[in-house]
């Protein structure tokens, strides 16, 4: 009897062997097409919903089949859908890593696997560059220091002789988060006129960038604080909500410094209510799927690829067809 029941599992094991081996998707290596596994890291910005697009169409453009996981935010989802990618043998890997640490196992097993990884939009801390072929998206700290050299441009206009700074933060960890804040803090450093009173993060969300507002207003005060420098539109526009509502005047009462560009954020410029808007494309499909071409053809990628990229600000002359948002 205890045989039998043996013999009945082992039976099973292999019968479910066979079905998931069946049910695996087999590449066709005559009809060749090129498969991308593309992990994106969530859906939580207008920015991020532009980059979906923007790689889903050029892959369509390129002729390529494109595999894309959302990971809502969770970088073990990402991690999944990589390893997903490598057990179906795609022919390059793209993602946008969430935050900047705990990539080298999983890539390590894709290099193992003889796939080359594309970083699109956010780097990774390393110390093994071996493990991506490339990196394509925005050169964060450059963006950083615009938003910095704008406000010392600012107070200067005002003849502003002292500026309490709130920083509404990105993801902890992420590139973006990191270098944002650090070419800011690096321009205004040293000059006297200016005090960061606080730091805190609002996910790149535009409810947390609400929340944020909210928490920085209890603290400080309305007249605490002279100027928001957020590492995004949806927190910025998240925050301007709080300001209005509270009847004080966004771009007036406090400064607002805001990175992106999407369509709400130009618009909130033009009609006085940001400041500064430091331009982040996320139109970066295109580029990315040159890469892709590149590695798939035999051909040599750079290493690292930033987009051209600039600020739109109350200095500028708004009525220009050329200030749009995405
Ligand atoms: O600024 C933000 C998004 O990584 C550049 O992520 C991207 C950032 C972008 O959520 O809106």
């Amino acid at each position: 009897m205890k045989r039998k029941a043996r013999y009945l599992i082992m039976e099973l094991l292999l019968c479910l062997t066979l079905v998931s081996c069946a049910s695996a998707p087999e590449k066709n290596p005559e009809t060749a097409q090129v498969v991308v596994g593309f992990s994106q890291l969530g859906a939580e910005s207008s920015w991020r919903i532009a980059n979906t697009e923007s790689m889903e169409t050029a892959a369509k453009e390129a002729g390529f089949g494109l595999m894309m996981e959302n990971a809502n935010q969770k970088q073990e989802k990402q991690i999944d859908a990589i390893r997903s990618f490598i057990a179906y043998q795609v022919d390059v890997i793209v993602f946008s890593p969430i935050v900047e640490n705990g990539w080298d196992n999983v890539l390590n097993e894709a290099k193992k696997a003889g796939i080359p990884v594309i970083l699109m939009d956010r780097m990774i801390s390393t110390s093994d560059e071996s493990l991506y072929a490339s990196y394509v998206g925005a050169d964060f700290y450059a963006e950083g220091r615009r938003a910095g050299e704008y406000l010392i441009r600012k107070a200067d206009a005002l003849g502003a002789e002292h500026m309490n700074i709130a920083e509404i933060s990105g993801t902890i960890d992420s590139t973006p988060m990191r270098e944002r804040q650090r070419g800011f803090m690096d321009v205004i450093a040293g000059d006297p006129r200016f005090t960061v009173i606080d730091s805190i993060c609002g996910d790149f969300l535009r409810s947390k960038g609400e929340e944020c507002a909210v928490q920085l207003l209890q603290k400080y005060g309305r007249g605490g604080i002279d100027v928001i420098y957020s590492h995004n539109d949806s927190m910025t526009l998240g925050a301007l909500d709080i300001l209005e509502q509270r009847g004080i005047a966004p771009g007036k009462d406090i400064l607002l410094i805001t990175v992106d560009g999407e369509k709400e954020a130009v618009d909130a410029l033009k009609t006085g209510k940001i400041n500064c808007v430091v331009q982040c494309t996320p139109k970066l499909g295109p580029a990315a799927m040159a890469l892709v071409k590149s590695l798939t053809t035999g051909g040599t990628v750079s290493k690292i690829t930033h987009p051209e990229e600039g600020v739109f600000c109350d200095f500028d002359d708004l009525t220009d067809p050329a200030t749009e948002g995405f």
